[in-house]
């Protein structure tokens, strides 16, 4: 069978189950939106620019455990596309990004809209294609899929040029994929994993550490038989938020930078830390000397460059995080036969009295006021009101810590936010992908008022496309991560922080056809989310909250975990009166 380069793509897609695309059209795709004209089972949906139809696609892909489709045209829409991939790639999210180039004959000419795309992209996705050849296309395309979805998932761009798209080839779908360099481990190897479980059954003062690769392997069923196996206390890093429940008396919450303080403390104490899917980031470890000083590491990843790559792992277990934790299940029943010796569940005894005491004295906390609204409180009552069942989006910037710290995550494939890259802007067009792809799911952006500025115009798609998306803006006034560092690290040297000129976000809603709503006081709070919630279509809800709040804990940049700044000087963290604020 005889086609265009243009609807090969599309018959690609089809065959890889692709039911919607992200995108915007331009010149060098224009064959591929001819085609989609009259194409059908596929949805497109047109953004307003092109990174929002990579944040989209990595919603749909966070949320629906599916390969995110991405499709814009040459030069300045494909540049625009970078940061979205770079995001992608930090958070290990799987996407196929298509990029329209100049005609083969012109590259490197200078042409018009002409960038070197796979140049740009390299160094920002897992892997890259330039189809020089029409023949190669579909099998360029099936190796798209693949390297996107297996081993650390990741994205993929795929760079087509016009003539490409336009001229005729030969089509056949290949059934399988054969790469000889490429053949990422899921099966961890016995041996280490006996290691580990022989470490775990002896260790004292044990912390499970769990991070997105939990979410991206499907494994908290297999994480949650290892706790419920071995009552081990579990942490979360900002990507695997939900992969354990928070309400769970066993959960620690997050760790490192605005994680708990019983977490931080947890860590650096324990002495065995089982990583699970994480990476170890700086903003999970802080001073990297410093971090869980007395424990032996067991790192179970698919990603073999990622162990040993930060802190030095005593036990590697290189494979699929679901396998490897099924099979370490296993191994620590036949190992649960003759351990815990006696002295071992007497420590363990101790150990769990111990965290339990961080946890009910130390809990996160703020301090109530009647007069002006509090963020970490908007963020509780999203919390109560959706009993932690809402598809979650955020932004970059206090907002964004606070939703970690005060959403009680239950489940995972519920939430988003960009972990790695730290994209302000990632809110809106994120939380579109979600709704496309969880039809009929609330699905909540909670955004900073600085974030909601870098892709507010996505409000027309939402509008268009009808995605249904309810946006909290977090409104300091400001970019209020900068503030708190200006305000706790440069000495009250203000600059650049407080954003003069934004729009009434109520009005700018209405403008694009949605529904604007805008809360001022702490009793509108409640109300204010439920007229949100009930009402049909997309919402803007804009709360004004006390702009001098900071995220606490914090460790400083370069600081140790243990060295946590928990509250303003002026509180007292261990006043109960605060502490019955928390909720929980
Ligand atoms: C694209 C981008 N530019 C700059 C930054 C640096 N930055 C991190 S947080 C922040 C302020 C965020 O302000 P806002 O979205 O209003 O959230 P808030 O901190 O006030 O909750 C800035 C400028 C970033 N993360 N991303």
């Amino acid at each position: 069978m005889k086609l265009s380069g243009a609807r090969i793509v599309l018959e690609c897609l089809k065959r890889e189950g692709v039911d919607v695309v992200f995108g915007l059209p331009g010149g060098a795709v224009l064959p591929i939106y001819d085609v989609l004209h009259d194409f059908k089972g596929l949805r497109h949906i047109l953004v307003r620019q092109e990174a929002a139809a990579g944040h989209a696609a990595e919603g749909y892909s966070r949320t629906t455990g599916k390969i995110g489709v991405c499709l814009v045209t040459s030069g300045p829409a494909a540049t625009n596309l970078v940061t979205a991939l770079q995001d992608a790639l930090m958070d290990s999210i799987p996407l196929v990004a298509f990029t329209g180039q100049v005609p083969t004959h012109l590259i490197g000419n200078d042409a018009f809209q002409e960038a070197d795309n796979v140049g740009i992209t390299r160094s920002a996705t897992k892997h890259n294609f330039l189809v020089k050849d029409g023949n190669d296309l579909a099998a360029i395309i099936k190796e798209a899929f693949h390297i996107a979805g297996t081993g650390r998932p990741g994205p993929v761009h795929v760079d087509l040029p016009k003539d490409v798209l336009v001229k005729e080839w030969a089509f056949d779908y290949p059934e399988t994929v054969h790469l000889r360099s490429y053949n990422p481990t899921y099966e961890g190897h016995p041996g280490q994993i006996k290691k580990a479980a022989r470490a775990i059954v002896r260790a004292k003062r044990p912390v499970l550490y769990v991070g997105g690769g939990i979410i991206s392997s499907d494994a908290s069923p297999e994480l949650r038989a290892l706790v419920d196996l071995t009552q081990i206390p579990v942490t979360q890093t900002l990507m695997g938020l939900g992969a354990f429940p928070m309400a769970d008396p066993l959960s620690l919450d997050m760790l490192g930078m605005h994680g708990t303080y019983y977490a931080n403390m947890a860590v650096h104490h324990s002495d065995v830390l089982v990583a699970i899917g994480a990476r170890f980031d700086d903003r999970v470890t802080g001073r990297v000397d410093a971090f869980a000083p007395h424990a032996e590491i067991i790192h179970i990843d698919i990603d073999p460059s990622s162990i040993s790559k930060n802190i030095k792992v005593d036990i590697p277990i290189v494979g699929d995080c679901k396998r490897v934790l099924g099979k370490l299940v296993e191994a620590l029943h036949e190992e649960l036969r003759t351990y815990p010796a006696s002295g071992v569940r007497e420590a363990r005894k101790q150990w769990m009295g111990q965290v339990a005491e961080w946890k009910r004295d130390f809990p996160l906390h703020y301090e109530w006021s009647d007069e002006v609204v509090k963020p970490q409180h908007v963020v509780q009552e999203i919390s109560n009101l959706t009993a932690g069942e809402a598809l979650i989006v955020t932004g970059v910037g206090q907002h964004q810590m606070w939703v970690a710290q005060y959403y009680r995550f239950k489940h995972p494939r519920a939430w988003c936010t960009s972990g790695g890259l730290g994209t302000m802007g990632y809110g809106l067009p994120t939380a579109m992908g979600v709704q496309a792809g969880n039809p009929g799911k609330l699905v909540v952006n909670v955004d900073g008022d600085g974030s909601f500025q870098m892709n507010s115009q996505e409000l027309a798609t939402c509008v268009e496309e009808k995605l249904p998306v309810k946006t909290v803006i977090i409104n300091n006034g400001g970019h209020g991560m900068v503030r708190q560092w200006q305000r706790l690290i440069y000495k009250e040297r203000y600059c650049a922080s407080d954003l003069g000129g934004s729009p009434d976000f109520v009005r700018l809603a209405e403008a694009y056809g949605c529904t604007g709503l805008r809360v001022t006081r702490p009793s509108e709070v409640v109300p204010a989310l439920e007229k949100m919630i009930a009402t049909p279509g997309p919402v803007v809800l804009d709360v004004t909250v006390d702009k001098h709040e900071c995220v606490f804990p914090m460790v400083p940049a370069g600081g140790a975990n243990i060295d946590m700044i928990l509250a303003p000087p002026s509180v007292d963290v261990r006043d109960k009166a605060a502490r019955s604020q928390t909720g929980f």
